[in-house]
């Protein structure tokens, strides 16, 4: 195939340094879900139970954004998240506009816990009410934590109002909450479905790296594991298009290194055999996406089968599923190949369009900042 001799020899992943600055761009507008609350509220047991890591380091804290907060990673070597944790609120003198300005150039949202059984609330109010003032944070989400170290139903129900009503006081008006226990004891719901469910209506890709998805079968289970790769990848993919005159090479640069790198994953060199196959099996419009991007303006004339599902995506989101889209057909062009199982066309087509479909939620989020 003489375009994908082409493209791989123009696209040397090693020798763009545009692409440095489309990774770096993009873990800098991570979407960040940021934890406010007292010094043991359950900041750090939140974290741990969504993302299932032992250790609280969720990511070695990549980013200390301010004195007071410091910004977690994850997953550590290809980041898709952030977890910004405020800290040293108990300090005379919290200052929140820092970690606001950090939240506005990225989708987000506010946390704020409380134990159940600790009314003094004050520092948290404080910088509640500076947060609220700046007008740039909309939404809040309130989640009473370790409710059941509050053994009396009726009592634990008192608390849980009255941190409830100091929270609606400053902030103006009713404040979506929910309870939960991170150490529930047994036979107690900790509702972190709940939370997760509350979490992904905010932030889609809390949705996509933390809920159940019901894996049918050992393919989707192993590009679960891949996923947040990918959707890495994606978001490397879109940050180039929002970068002035890098988008054009920089994107299929990108995706070629998420295809090398899942190759390899799946045990296959990656060589331009390998490539040229897998462009095969997409068919024409994959080769013309790429050949469009180079100025092979003549094969232009084949129009891509999904370039009308595309419909009037910015060129970040479209880059961004794409992209995804792209790393989830690989993925399983690969395991079959793997496998020694053929695929057609049509299935690898019909993967490529459900994927691009199912994340345009996320990358509509993350790329309409
Ligand atoms: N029973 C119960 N204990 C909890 C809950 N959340 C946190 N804890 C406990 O409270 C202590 C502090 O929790 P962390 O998650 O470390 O609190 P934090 O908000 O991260 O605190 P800092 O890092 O100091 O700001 C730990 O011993 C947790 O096990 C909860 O929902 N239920
Ligand atoms: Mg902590």
């Amino acid at each position: 195939m003489k375009i994908i001799d082409q493209v791989y020899r123009t696209l040397n992943p090693e020798t763009n340094p545009a692409l440095q600055t489309a990774f770096e761009r993009s873990a800098q507008q991570l979407p960040t879900v940021w934890l406010l609350g007292k010094t043991g509220a359950g900041k750090s047991s939140m974290i741990r139970a969504l993302t299932g890591l032992d250790r609280v380091e969720v990511g070695s804290g990549f980013k200390p954004c301010t004195m007071t907060s410091q910004q977690y990673a994850y997953p550590t070597d290809t980041p898709v998240l952030a977890f910004m944790d405020t800290r040293g609120l108990a300090e005379a003198d919290y200052d929140a506009s820092a970690d606001i300005a950090n939240c506005e150039s990225a989708s987000h949202a506010l946390l704020v816990v409380m134990k159940a059984e600790d009314p003094e609330q004050s520092q948290v109010l404080k910088a509640l009410k500076q947060i609220k003032r700046s007008g740039r944070i909309r939404e809040l989400l309130l989640v009473h934590s370790g409710i059941y170290q509050v053994h009396d139903e009726l009592e634990r129900q008192r608390c849980i109002r009255h941190n409830q009503q100091q929270v609606e006081e400053v902030w103006g008006g009713r404040v979506d909450a929910l309870s939960v226990d991170f150490n529930a004891p047994e036979g107690l719901e900790s509702n972190l479905q709940g939370l997760k469910d509350k979490l992904g209506q905010r932030l889609p890709i809390i949705r996509e790296l933390f809920q159940d998805q019901g894996h049918n079968d050992a393919e989707e289970h192993n590009f679960q594991q891949l996923k947040s790769e990918v959707m890495w990848y994606a978001g490397a993919a879109g940050a180039c298009d929002a970068l002035p005159g890098v988008g054009l090479i920089a994107v299929p640069t990108v995706q070629l290194k998420m295809l090398h790198s899942l190759a390899n994953q799946y045990g296959l060199e990656y060589t331009r055999r390998l490539l040229g196959e897998f462009a095969a099996a997409m068919g024409t419009g994959f080769g013309v996406q790429y050949a469009s991007r180079l100025g092979l303006r003549q094969l232009a004339k084949f129009i891509p089968v999904w370039g009308q599902t595309i419909g009037g995506a910015s060129a970040a989101v479209a880059s961004y599923g794409y992209t995804y889209a792209l790393g989830r057909a690989a993925c399983m062009y690969f395991y079959r190949l793997k496998r020694g199982e053929p695929i057609t066309h049509q299935e690898l087509r019909e993967h490529f369009k459900q994927a691009f479909e199912h994340i345009l939620p996320v990358a509509r989020d993350e790329k309409s900042h």
